[in-house]
């Protein structure tokens, strides 16, 4: 889709294309109200096109072979409406035959099917938000927590767009003073001196890796966290697994050896997303089956990010305890101090001089996951990270930071070689242009198709 604001009328189903109580056709262009008035009667006789906007009008609609249903219509005149455009909002009853009847009514009165993200692509294009808000409204739509959704709110709000624009400011800043010194070298600007110029630039870079890292930790509550239960065999790795899960995931008994798949599944522990792997308990085993089983934990324990190590508080540290320990210890890890309604033999200290974050909890009584919760936010830092500050929300604008910074290291780089200030200039107008294509005001048309492939029809 090459067009930019292209005079056609677009109509497309809005609400899931599912049973519902209310199912919603979104027209929107210039002949958005003709169109509605060849479909739709209002009982007050009112005609849309004589309507004001942010008006909702109730009647019936109607194709060719006769009434429809009943329906409410919201109308939006241009420029106060979401794409812009003049457009209308057909609310009828959420049976998919109604709203997919509504559709082919309006299509016959003139509106063509919109594409993939094509009202919200309009809506860009017609200056109503920019390129990071754009991006927000398909993670708004997707999120699935508190946090993820209040950073989706809050870029939609236009958070990242305000913080990328304060680098480029700064960026510009620069970029104005050594091209006056560039156009004067014999001037003396003061912003030019040495040490400002260094100092700027320094400020550049730590503001743009401070935006990278919060990117990295607000990945982890978007998309989750790849997490491994692991732990000698009848620890109670199975057990943890059905009480985080709610259900009874994997098989459990006292027989050590129990769990040889993987079983996996993803919950919700606070704020944050696991996706769980209960695995087989390790250990040195004849048995060819288990030894599958351990050899597929062992391999899940090194592709994940993060370890619950389970260990049993009723029996002392064992040889594979030990082994686990030292293995896992400088990685990101819980150690689950399982069995707790049992009288204590297990030497928690001992964990606790190579594992900083400990949770105790009975997981067959269900009793202490608030402190696993706890361990696992503390962990993650999740706890550090404001979601409304406007945290970049997906790798293209991920991979545009990271360009500007890759840019502004080079610059770093020229200014301590003493290279000229010409070099240092291009590094920053290279970076100006990364961010400027991050928040869309100068990406090409190839970008912003790629953007827009992620929304679905109806958005
Ligand atoms: N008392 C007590 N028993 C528990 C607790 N958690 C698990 N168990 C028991 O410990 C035994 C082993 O539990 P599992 O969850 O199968 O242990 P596992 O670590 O998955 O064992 P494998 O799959 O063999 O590696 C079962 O009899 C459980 O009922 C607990 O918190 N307290
Ligand atoms: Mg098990």
């Amino acid at each position: 889709m090459n067009s930019v604001i292209s005079g056609d009328t677009i109509a497309a189903i809005s609400t899931p294309i599912a049973p519902g109580g209310i199912g919603m056709v979104r027209i929107s262009g210039a002949q958005a109200f003709s169109i509605t008035d060849s479909v739709f009667t209002a009982v007050s006789g009112r005609k849309v096109s004589d309507t004001d906007g942010y008006h909702g009008l109730f009647g019936r609609l109607h194709d060719e072979q006769g009434e429809i249903d009943e329906a409410v219509v919201f109308v939006y005149r241009s420029p106060r409406s979401y794409t812009g455009e003049n457009v209308v909002e057909i609310c009828c009853h959420g049976g998919i035959y109604l709203v997919q009847r509504t559709l082919r009514a309006c299509i016959h009165a003139g509106a063509r099917p919109a594409q993939a993200g094509e009202f919200t692509r309009r809506a860009f294009l017609n200056g109503k938000m920019n390129l990071t808000q754009a991006e927000a409204v398909v993670d708004l739509i997707a999120s699935q927590g508190q946090q993820s959704a209040q950073a989706a709110l809050s870029a939609r709000d236009g958070a990242v767009f305000t913080k990328i624009h304060k680098v480029i400011d700064k960026l510009l800043e620069v970029s104005s003073a050594l091209a006056a010194w560039v156009d004067y070298p014999d001037e003396d600007i003061d912003e030019v001196s040495d040490e400002n110029l260094k100092k700027s630039v320094d400020q550049i870079c730590d503001s743009l890796g401070m935006i990278l890292k919060e990117y990295d930790t607000g990945k982890i509550l978007r998309e989750g966290v790849s997490t491994v239960i692991v732990g000698r065999p009848n620890v109670g790795k199975s057990t943890l697994m059905n009480l985080l899960s709610g259900e009874q995931k994997s098989i459990v008994t006292q027989i050590p050896g129990t769990t040889r798949d993987i079983v996996e599944d993803t919950i919700r522990l606070g704020d944050v997303v696991l996706h769980l792997a209960d695995t087989a308990g390790l250990r040195d085993t004849d048995d060819p089956v288990e030894k599958v089983g351990v050899e597929l934990a062992r391999k899940k324990l090194s592709t994940s990010y993060l370890v619950l190590a389970v260990f049993d508080s009723s029996e002392e540290l064992s040889a594979e305890d030990l082994e686990l320990i030292e293995k896992i210890k400088d990685r990101p890890v819980v150690a689950v101090i399982n069995k707790t309604d049992l009288p204590r033999k297990l030497d928690v200290e001992q964990i606790r001089k190579k594992i900083s974050h400990i949770a105790e909890l009975s997981a067959s009584a269900g009793e202490g996951v608030q402190t696993l919760e706890k361990e696992v936010c503390a962990l993650l830092q999740l706890s550090q990270l404001d979601s409304s500050s406007g945290i970049i929300a997906n790798e293209r604008q991920r991979a545009c930071v990271e360009e500007a910074s890759r840019t502004m290291q080079q610059a770093q780089q020229a200014l301590m070689c003493g290279e000229t200030l010409d070099a240092v200039n291009v590094c920053i107008d290279s970076a100006i242009d990364s961010l400027l294509e991050l928040t869309g005001e100068r990406a090409s048309e190839a970008v912003i198709d790629k953007v827009f492939e992620r929304f679905c029809v109806g958005k």
